[in-house]
């Protein structure tokens, strides 16, 4: 097995990834000790790579109208189908959805066919739901979409405010990276109405009111201003619009008091907030999806790096607004062009822009103007305008927001395409053709992480069926359309180069967004490249800072500063809609679980959907933890369980975004959410949605373990969900019918049972036992009860990997677990499996710290992302002086 350095498929850290393959597609991974955003780490999701590559559930072959057909015959279907509705409707009825998933030669493919070629802006990316807000903050404010700092910075700063931003969640081993810096004095502040894991040990934890971040930041740059804090020569030199901007603020309260009010925080942190921000040159302002999912996103970001020009906390070691992306791409599309509002390589759509990109690309009918951004994309499939729409890489049937109306859009359109490597995606259901793409570990291509640095994703094993990459899909369609000579490529290194060429042409240092060092890689340059950030002007250059020298990508070289207004959220709450619905991730889970729902290791933390709720909600909304809960607003309504908790702000709710009709039916999120965007950047308020919740009122509780994933029986009004375990499926249901509802479940999934059955009813609990056994294997367990409590799963699941049942155990399955077994309990390190009894015994034994934990258990050892958590039941410790730094 030799080993081969890659890059991990899931968050925007980037991880440098070294993966040994054996035959059987046996997965070993490590982190790349020698890659600059990990130095060897990997978090939960990159250490279970090697769950996630086999085979089954992939889409291997491409398929059109429900029948498997040659790539020939698809490839011809979709250019003929495309260019029909372009010649008779024109180029803007035909669109394509894309992903920060996709690498940046696929990015680069797309984009150009359908800006250059078809002649339409109608590209847009999820990562309109994601980075938009960002996007635009940067252009207004700095000339350009540019990311300032760097992952140095992290380790450096003194202070990081962290401004709807779970790194301890979502961009673990930068968390890691920064507790590193924590223990040598770094200090954290939290801006977040939830109490998250990453709040768990901060200094300061503002629980802001959902939706009031502009005030806040307002009020700071105000506050430094009328304390002298602000850094008056870098502002003379490299800013304008700072006096405007500070008049425009005065028009307001600014006052410590009247910011607090409004954001709902005491005083006393709002001041803290502000003089540690004043006291600390190298402070880090990470925003995330709590600042760019938001009506207001644009102006969030902007108050955040207004505070930072005016401070000169930009382009020094350890000093930047800095906007974190989530994918491993997400940077690599905004670079290419892959949004419908930017053209390519950072070129917008003025007159000398395009003429520069048409003469680059010889295009024939090149884009004039900026297409429909993903909102307004599926409302245009919706109503007719778009008769066909090509989806790469993502699962809008689950991810947009008013997701009903997305999958009524999907379901109209004459002509869905969707790339996928899986073969059953909830937007698949909606595709007439479907193209199997190559996945993770099997494609060749770069990302760009978020602190600008391009790797290199290698292959680890041979293309499986015929799956093809991206890249190529797209430029054969482009051929078949008539483009033969544009997308005449066959490597993957020859698309880079191309994308490195245009990001070089006639700039003459104009754009930042300069690859020249890298239009001259040959084959073998490629397969070597090694991690570079950008700008890359020369062979092996690396800048790992922007705007050190105070200049910025305008016409005078000045940052921008811009009033922003703060302003309510889209929908107020009202007496019918009193609740903020706020959405989000989940530690293990990655977005619609297409990949991390295929490692079972990574379905404990969170094994079902739920919704959090602060008790002074619950209590009146008659809520209990652990019940079934429906969440309610104007768009629709998800049941999901109750997870009563303190960390949860009062008025507010969350829910993960993760659930798809394959994991729980009534248990997806985004029905809910409406779909109210930024005005500039077009990203939707994913953060808040007014909502209410109630009891479900279930009469009764079951769960059916089976070596397959079943789907809630048809005909049954049942709130159904499946967690995968090794070895089998853990489906949890209910229902609100009677005994006749029970049996009629009984029947439905012990149908067609073979080998021995056991039985074991209890009428007075209204409850129904049944297992069957073949040759000595547990094949299906149903439990089923009206009062009281059902047995443990984990043990119950586990007995699935046993070849040969002993007698004991063949009892234990109908009655719940055998006395001689340890239950683990809730799974806290999802790496090393440890559960939460297992760590609670470690520190009943004496373990009285973090590390203490680790040396008993091997929990929190190795990603760390659950530290947060083991703090938390260390806590729960009596009468001990504990030590959890
Ligand atoms: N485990 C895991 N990690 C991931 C992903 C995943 O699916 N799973 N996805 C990746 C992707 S694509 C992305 S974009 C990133 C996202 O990474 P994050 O942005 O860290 O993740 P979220 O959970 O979406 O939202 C962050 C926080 O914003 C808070 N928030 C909500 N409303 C407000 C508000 O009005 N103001 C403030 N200040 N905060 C608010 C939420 O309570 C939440 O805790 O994660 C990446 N990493
Ligand atoms: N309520 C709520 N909704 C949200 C968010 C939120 O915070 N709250 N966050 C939003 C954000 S930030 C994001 S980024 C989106 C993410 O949402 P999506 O992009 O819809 O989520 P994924 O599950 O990552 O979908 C990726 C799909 O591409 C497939 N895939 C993976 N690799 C490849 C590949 O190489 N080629 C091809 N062709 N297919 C591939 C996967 O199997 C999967 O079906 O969700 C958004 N939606
Ligand atoms: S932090 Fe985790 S998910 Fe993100 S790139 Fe690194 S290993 Fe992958
Ligand atoms: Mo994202």
């Amino acid at each position: 097995m030799t080993e081969v350095r890659t890059a991990c498929p899931y968050c925007g850290v980037g991880c440098g990834v070294a993966g040994r393959a054996g035959p059987g597609r046996v997965l070993d991974v490590k982190g790349d000790a020698d890659h600059p955003a990990n130095f060897g780490r990997l978090c939960s999701k990159g250490s279970a790579l090697g769950s996630t590559v086999g085979l089954e559930g992939r889409l291997l072959l491409p398929e059109a109208f429900g029948q498997p057909v040659g790539w020939d015959a698809a490839t011809a279907l979709v250019a003929d189908r495309f260019s029909r509705a372009i010649a008779e409707h024109g180029p803007d009825s035909v669109a394509f959805y894309v992903s920060g998933q996709l690498l940046t030669e696929d990015y680069y493919a797309a984009n150009k066919l359908m800006k250059g070629f078809v002649g339409s802006g109608n590209i847009d990316t999820n990562s309109r739901l994601c980075m938009a807000s960002a996007v635009v903050a940067h252009k207004q404010a700095f000339g350009a979409d540019l990311v300032p700092g760097c992952y140095e910075d992290l380790d450096l700063a003194d202070l990081v405010v962290f401004s709807g931003h779970n790194a301890a969640w979502t961009h673990p081993v930068l968390f890691r990276r920064m507790e590193k810096a924590r223990s040598h004095g770094q200090q954290w502040i939290v801006i977040d109405p939830r109490h998250t894991d990453t709040a768990e040990g901060c200094d300061l934890f503002l629980p802001i009111a959902p939706q009031t971040d502009v005030r806040l930041w307002n009020g700071l740059l105000a506050w430094l201003d009328a304390q002298g804090a602000v850094d008056r020569d870098f502002v003379r030199d490299h800013v304008a619009g700072f006096d405007e901007t500070l008049a425009d603020l005065a028009r307001d309260d600014q006052g410590l008091d009247a910011v607090a009010r409004d954001c709902g925080l005491e005083p006393s942190s709002v001041e803290a907030f502000y003089v540690a921000f004043a006291n600390s040159t190298r402070t880090v302002s990470l925003f995330s999806m709590g600042s760019n999912q938001s009506a207001q996103g644009v102006a969030k970001g902007l108050a955040v790096i207004n505070a930072h020009l005016a401070t000169g906390k930009i382009g020094k070691p350890g000093a930047a607004p800095f906007s974190i992306t989530g994918q491993p791409n997400a940077m690599g599309g905004r670079e290419s062009g892959g949004m419908a509002s930017t053209l390519a390589a950072h070129m917008d759509f003025s007159e000398a822009e395009r003429d520069r990109v048409r003469r680059f690309w010889h295009a024939p009918a090149l884009t004039e103007k900026p297409g429909l951004k993903a909102v307004d994309m599926f409302e245009a499939v919706h109503d007719g305008r778009i008769k066909a729409l090509w989806v790469m890489a993502t699962n809008p049937a689950v991810s947009m927001p008013r997701a009903g109306r997305v999958r009524e859009a999907l379901a109209r359109c004459p002509f869905v395409v969707v790339s996928d490597c899986m073969a059953q995606t909830d937007t698949l259901e909606f595709a007439h053709v479907k193209l199997p793409a190559l996945a993770w570990g099997e494609k060749e291509g770069t990302v760009t992480n978020s602190e600008r640095c391009i790797s290199r994703q290698r292959a680890l094993f041979d293309a499986p069926g015929e799956a093809r990459a991206d890249w190529r899909i797209v430029a054969d369609v482009a051929r078949a359309m008539g483009h033969g000579e544009a997308f005449a490529w066959t490597t993957p290194a020859q698309v880079f180069a191309e994308h490195a060429a245009l990001t070089a042409f006639e700039n003459d240092g104009a754009r930042f967004l300069d690859l020249s060092g890298l239009t001259r890689l040959d084959e073998a340059a490629y397969a070597d490249f090694a991690p570079a950030q950008w700008p890359v002007r020369t062979r092996g250059a690396n800048t790992a800072r922007l705007f050190t020298d105070g200049r910025f990508q305008t016409p005078d070289g000045r940052a921008r500063m811009v009033a922003v207004a703060a302003k309510g959220p889209a929908r107020a709450v009202s007496a019918e809609w009193p609740l903020s619905l706020n959405s989000g991730r989940v530690r293990d889970h990655w977005h619609t679980m297409t990949r991390t729902g295929l490692a079972p290791e990574l379905c404990r933390h969170a094994p079902e959907p739920m919704v959090e709720v602060h008790p002074v909600d619950a209590a009146r909304a008659g809520l209990t933890e652990g019940e079934l809960a429906v969440v309610e607003t104007t768009a629709g309504r998800a049941v999901v369980t109750a997870r009563i908790s303190e960390r949860q702000r009062p008025g507010s709710l969350f829910l993960p975004m993760h659930w798809t009709d394959a994991f729980a039916p009534s248990g997806r999120c985004n029905p809910l959410v409406e779909a109210d965007v930024d005005p500039a950047s077009g990203q939707p308020e994913f953060k808040h949605t007014p909502a209410r919740v109630s009891p479900y009122g279930e009469a009764w509780r079951g769960f059916f373990v089976a070596r397959e994933a079943w789907t809630a029986p048809e005909g049954l009004e049942l709130i159904w969900r499946r967690t995968p375990y090794d070895g089998c499926q853990v489906h949890e249901f209910a229902g609100q019918g009677g005994a006749a509802e029970r049996e009629a479940v009984v029947e439905a999934l012990m149908r067609h049972a073979e080998g021995e059955v056991l039985t074991m009813d209890d009428p007075a609990r209204g409850a129904l036992r049944r297992a069957t056994i073949t040759e000595g294997r547990a094949e299906r367990v149903l439990a089923i009860v009206e009062m009281g409590g059902l047995p443990a799963r984990g043990w119950i699941a586990d007995r699935f990997l046993d070849d040969a049942l002993e007698l004991g155990d063949r009892i234990a399955l109908l009655a719940g677990r055998s006395v001689d077994t340890i239950d683990v309990g809730q799974m806290v390190c999802a790496c090393l499996k440890v559960g939460t009894k297992t760590i609670e015994a470690a520190i009943g034994a004496g373990a009285r710290n973090l590390d203490a934990v680790g040396a008993a258990t091997g929990a929190g050892t190795n990603c760390g992302s659950c530290r947060p958590e083991i703090a938390r039941l260390l806590a729960t410790m009596p009468n001990e002086a504990l030590n959890v730094a």
